[in-house]
Formats: C-alpha cells, structure tokens, sequence
C-alpha cells in the first residue's frame, strides 16, 4: 500500500486577501509537495480553510460596523477562489465558522477538561468599562515592557516580537475606546504547558530531522521554559465554551469563548470530517488524523510555530487519539524589493490583482525558485520577468515548442521511430532515468529550489541536446538519427511536462495537449519511452509569451508609491519638542583612532567631551582611516545607556549621514570647544 499522507497549511485569517507571502510561507511548498505525491499514487489528501475567529476580524468588523459573520463570509469565498485560481488544489477548504467546527473543537474541549489536563485559574483582567467588554489580545494596546515601543499589543510586541499578555503592558488602554483598562476578576481554563514540557522535549528531541530554523525556535521555548496558556477568552466573537462543562465547575458559559489558537488548529481535524461527510464516508477523516500510520505534515510560516510545534502538539498528545506532526516544515518571511511586507501599507502583491494580468505559473515558478526556505528571501518584478522570459520561457518553452514544431513539420506530426542509441543519447536517458528520484528526493525533503533548480538544468541540457544533434541538418544526412533524436525529445518533452507538474501544472497540463498524452501517477516511470513510435500529436502552441518591461514598470512603481520610505512627511509618525529634546547631543573631539582587532567593521575612539574622556565603539573602519580621525570635531549622543560590542564598552554615539553609497561623519563648520551643547 501506498504511503498514507495528511497535509495542512496554516488556515489564513478571513479578514483580507492573499498575498505573496501567505503563498511563499505556507501554500506552495505544501501544494508542490501533494501534487508531487499525488503523481506518485501516494494517498494524500491536502486541507486548509479560513481561521475566521480572533480579535483582529472583531476590530475589522467593528471598524466597518459590520458583523463579523459579513467579513468572514467575503474573504472566505474571495481566498478559498484566488487559491483554486493559483492552483494551489486543497482536497477540502473549510472554514471555523461552520457548525462542524463548533463541535468538533467544543468536543476536544470537553475531552481535555473530562482527562483534567486543564487548570482553572480565577484572576484579575483588563477590562473596559466603555466597551463593557474584556480586553484580550489585540484588544488592548500599551507600552511594550521589553523594548519600550508605545504602541505593543496585548498578545504581542510588533516591534521586538516578544510575546505578551495584556497585564504586562505598561500604560495600557483599550483598542476600541482608547479608555484606561479597569480590573476585573474573572475565570479561565489554561493548558498547563509547564506540566507537558519534559513529555515535549523527548517527542521533538525524536525529529533531528526536522529543519534547523524550526528546531532553533522550539528550542529558544523550552529554554525559556513553557508558560501555561489561557485557552479560553471573555469575547462575544468565537467557538462558545461547552457549556456542560463550565457548569460542572460552576462558571457562568455565556460570554466565553475558545481561545482562537485552540480551536484554529482543530479546524483540520474538522474540515477533514466535513470532507469526509462530503464523501459519503463520514468516519473517512479517522483513517488520517487516528491512524498512527498516518504521516502529518504542517506547512506553516516561522511565526506560527510554537503553535504546530508546542501548543498543539500537546493538544493532540493529551488528547489520546490523535497522531502527532512527522514534520512542520516552516518557512521564514518573504520580503518585497528589499522591503519588509506591510499590508496596512499596501505594500504587498495581492494574489487576486496578480492574477487578473499575469498567469499562476510564471508566479509559481518564481516564487518556488526563491522560497525563504532556510532565510528570509526578497522577491523583486526583475527577477519575476527574467525567471519567466529566461528560464520558462527561452528553456522549457523554447525546449518543447522547438521539438513539437519540428515533428510536426517532418514527421507528419507524429512521433518518429526510435533507432538505436549513441553515447550522447544514452546521456540523455540517464538524465531522463535519474530524474524521479533525483527530483523527488527533493520534494521529499522540503528542498524545493533545489527540485526546481535541477529540474531547469534538466530542460538546459535537453536544449543543448537538440542544440548538437543538429536534427535539421541529420534530417537529410542522417535520417534515423533524425528520427531517433527527435523521439527522445518527446520523450523529454512528457517527462519535463510530469517533473514540472508539481511547480508549473497549468504548462504541465498544456504540454499533455501538444502531446496528446497523459497518464497519471507516472512519477516513478520504469521506461522513460512513453510516447510510443507514430503517436499522433496535436498542433503545437507557445507555452510562454515573453513579459515586457512595461507591465513590470507598473509594478515597481506601484510599490514604490506604497513603501514606507517614501511616505510623504505629513504622514510619518511626528514626535513633539520634549521627545526630542531628550536627546542630548555634544560637540566631541577625536583623541585617538585604532582598529579593533579581528572585527572589520569597527574602529575604538577615544573622544574628549568637555573634560570628560569617554571610549566609543564606532562602525568605521570601512569609511576612514584611523588617523585621518584624529582632531575631529564631531557629534556625539552623550546620553545614549552604554553598550559592550565585542567585549569593549561603548559610551556614546557618532552621527553620521549615509545613503546607498558613502557614509559620512557629522561634524560643525566652524571650530567650537569639545562639550558645546548642540539643540
Ligand atoms: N490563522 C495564520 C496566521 O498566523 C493563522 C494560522 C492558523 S493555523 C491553525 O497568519
Ligand atoms: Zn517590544
């Protein structure tokens, strides 16, 4: 029997569209790696669906003054069709809002609370006395205890990424009156992650397998040593608490909900029960999620880890029916033109307006070539047009459509015979041979650019063996090795089509009509001669139009409107007078300069600032020599907290200008004495 597989990817919120790193996180590692086992005959089945739960979709609604339902409703339909419209084939998309749901997560729920691996905790929370409602998550914003940023949120530090709960902030006040929080008691059930901890440790410590960037992350947690998580939440908005349960320890239901990371990973338990039902086959779902032969793989970005990794992990241990993720291959982030993503900002690629001017392969080709797999990656128009007009366009489509013409022209149509082999077809067949497990090997390991880098060799070399078998001029010298080498590039041609499916299967599909031929679960082929000698092929057609300069102008362009570094004035953050004047500066002169032994970038000062000494590590070496620093009159930040770069403590900074292309010290216009205040 074949394999038994079951893939997810991360559920997106339904409160906005797709874009380009939603696709490069979570959606198409996870759709090459199904379509590659699909052609393998693996049974493998795909399920995603809209988290429609949370606080952000409750701001958003509240914001429009709509009902959440209204949100949920649209971006589910909008995501669940750019999706499909990219090819990214789920066997099932669901959604946290159906009935299913509810009573799949409420029963997990009751299982947990019945086994007593819930703990109550009765406690003082944020509340608003405007709204009338508790304040979790992103509910309440306030100063960030770790990094001092003024506008963190309850669950969640954007600026340092600490994680957070509401009663940590410092200065706290409500996201939807902006009133000051008040305290007020109330009770919830918590996952008592500190008692799983150790029982986690050995699980993960049983998968060295898993990617180093998803290891290093669950390590950081263990070391820091797992908190207990409230799983419950005082909002109108979500999976109601059962009710049978709160009763059973008196706790009045109305008002709580599933906290939404409890009930989003159980939306692929429940959306692979509602496919199941679909199927006519309602207990399906248990051959995959219960069956410890199953293989669970979650596709995820690197921010949803410690959920896939910890969180439910434990859900599903504690639980007891459940198997356990076998990998969670998380991704790292995409950026935009050297720029971190902001979708407040429009400064993103939006799936559906993609999709209305340029084709999903192009995308999907250029995306996967470049996935953040190990590293945050930058995906940039250029690189997008000349992946599509160099790679897919001028080396497979040139491959396909050179070899589909040419049969068509001299060969009627038809596949010609194959006659016997030479040293250099026989090269081509081994690279036609080795492919399969050479590509798949791949995929298997989540090595999927480079599946896609060797597949585009393969392509390069069969256009080099066109190239030099030179079969328009065998045709009149040599007719069967004429014959003989256009049969193989047929061949090549089916087999690039199969190899390329799981990245490029709307071109895949295109190459099965010129060759009149499909035939599924091909991947791990015996013989690499498909096509059989006189096979009639259709008439051919260009696979790939070339994308000109003007439509990618556009893009550019686009984003550069949108990029925070161009933000006019008036629209960036305004500081007043006291902020700044916070900042002290001095007039500071130069005493001495030396290098920092084995550390290229910095230089160790020694500046006098009125008739104080001070030592100031500064980045540069790569802009001035030493002694060319020595003298200067420059500005220095004289109240900056000290800091230790390399072991050498730095008291103070240097300003200094830069752009793209030098880096240059402030320093004044006329000589002033060391220690000049500077307002
Ligand atoms: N809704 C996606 C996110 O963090 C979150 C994933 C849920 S997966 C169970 O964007
Ligand atoms: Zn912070």
């Amino acid at each position: 029997m074949s394999e038994r597989i079951l893939v997810t990817s991360a559920l997106p919120y339904a409160n906005g569209p797709i874009h380009l790193g939603h696709l490069a996180g979570a959606y198409l590692p996870a759709d090459i790696f199904v379509r590659y086992h699909r052609l393998k005959g693996s049974d493998i089945i795909f399920i995603c669906g809209s988290d429609e739960h949370g606080v952000p979709i409750m701001l958003k609604a509240r914001a429009e003054g709509v009902d959440p339902q209204k949100i949920v409703d649209e971006f589910h339909e909008r995501n669940k069709k750019s999706f499909a419209d990219f090819g990214i084939d789920f066997t099932y998309y669901g959604r946290t809002s159906s009935p299913v749901h509810h009573q799949t997560s409420q029963d997990f729920f009751r299982t947990l609370a019945q086994k007593k691996q819930f703990i109550l905790k009765k406690e003082e929370q944020l509340f608003d006395p405007e709204a009338g409602i508790f304040l979790a998550d992103r509910f309440v914003r306030g100063t960030c205890p770790s990094c001092g940023y003024d506008d963190a949120y309850g669950d969640q530090c954007e600026k340092c990424g600490t994680s957070l709960s509401p009663a940590e902030l410092i200065n706290p006040r409500s996201a939807i009156t902006n009133a000051k929080p008040v305290l007020k008691e109330t009770t919830h059930w918590y996952l008592p992650l500190s008692r799983y901890q150790k029982k986690l440790e050995k699980w993960i410590a049983s998968h060295p397998e898993w990617k180093p960037n998803t290891l290093g992350q669950i390590k950081s947690w263990f070391s820091e040593g797992l908190k207990d998580r409230a799983v419950t939440r005082d909002l109108p908005w979500g999976v109601p608490i059962p009710e049978d349960i709160a009763k059973q320890e008196g706790i009045d239901a109305s008002g709580k909900v599933l906290y939404v990371w409890f009930d989003a990973p159980i939306g692929y338990i429940s959306a692979t029960r509602e496919w199941a039902i679909k199927q006519g086959n309602p207990d399906l779902w248990k051959e995959y999620w219960q069956n410890q032969n199953t293989r669970l793989v979650h596709f995820i970005g690197k921010d949803n880890i410690v959920f896939h990794c910890i969180i439910f992990p434990a859900m599903l241990a504690e639980h007891g029916q459940y198997v356990l993720p076998d990998n969670v291959p998380a991704n790292e982030f995409l950026n935009l033109e050297g720029n971190k993503l902001s979708t407040s900002r429009n400064y993103a690629v939006w799936l559906e307006e993609y999709l209305q001017k340029f084709e999903p392969d192009s995308l999907r080709y250029t995306l996967a070539s470049n996935l953040p797999e190990t590293r945050d990656t930058d995906f940039s128009w250029k690189d997008f047009q000349a992946r599509h007009n160099n790679e897919l366009a001028d080396i497979l489509g040139n491959f396909i459509n050179r070899t589909v013409t040419f049969a068509h022209r001299y060969f009627e149509g038809k596949v010609p015979p194959l006659g016997t082999l030479d040293a250099f077809d026989e090269e081509l067949v081994s690279v036609l041979k080795k492919a399969p497990a050479l590509l798949g090997g791949h995929i298997d390991n989540f090595r999927f650019k480079l599946y896609i880098k060797d597949f585009m060799d393969m392509a390069r070399f069969a256009n080099k063996y066109f190239n030099d078998r030179e079969p328009w001029k065998t045709r009149k010298s040599n007719p069967s090795q004429c014959a003989t080498s256009i049969n193989l590039c047929l061949q090549t041609c089916f087999i690039l089509s199969v190899m390329g499916a799981p990245v490029i299967p709307f071109t895949s599909r295109k190459i099965w009509k010129l060759l009149n031929y499909y035939k599924p679960d091909f991947w791990d082929y015996d013989d690499f001669r498909m096509l059989p000698d006189s096979h009639k092929l259709n008439t051919p057609e260009i696979l790939f139009t070339k994308i000109e300069d003007g439509p990618i102008a556009t893009e550019i362009e686009r984003l550069q409107k949108a990029n925070p570094v161009n933000i006019p004035r008036q629209e960036q953050e305004l500081i007043d007078i006291e902020t700044f004047s916070k900042v002290k500066l001095k007039i500071a002169e130069i005493l001495k300069a030396e290098k920092v032994e084995k550390a290229d970038r910095l230089l160790r000062l020694s500046v006098r600032v009125g008739d104080e000494t001070r030592q100031i590590i500064a980045g540069l070496a790569k802009h001035y020599q030493p002694e060319n620093l020595i003298g200067k009159k420059v500005v220095v930040v004289y109240n900056l907290a000290p800091a230790v770069l390399r072991g050498l403590k730095s008291e103070g900074m240097l300003l200094a200008a830069s752009d793209e292309n030098q880096l240059t010290l402030l320093t004044v216009m006329e000589d002033i004495k060391s220690g000049a205040d500077i307002r």
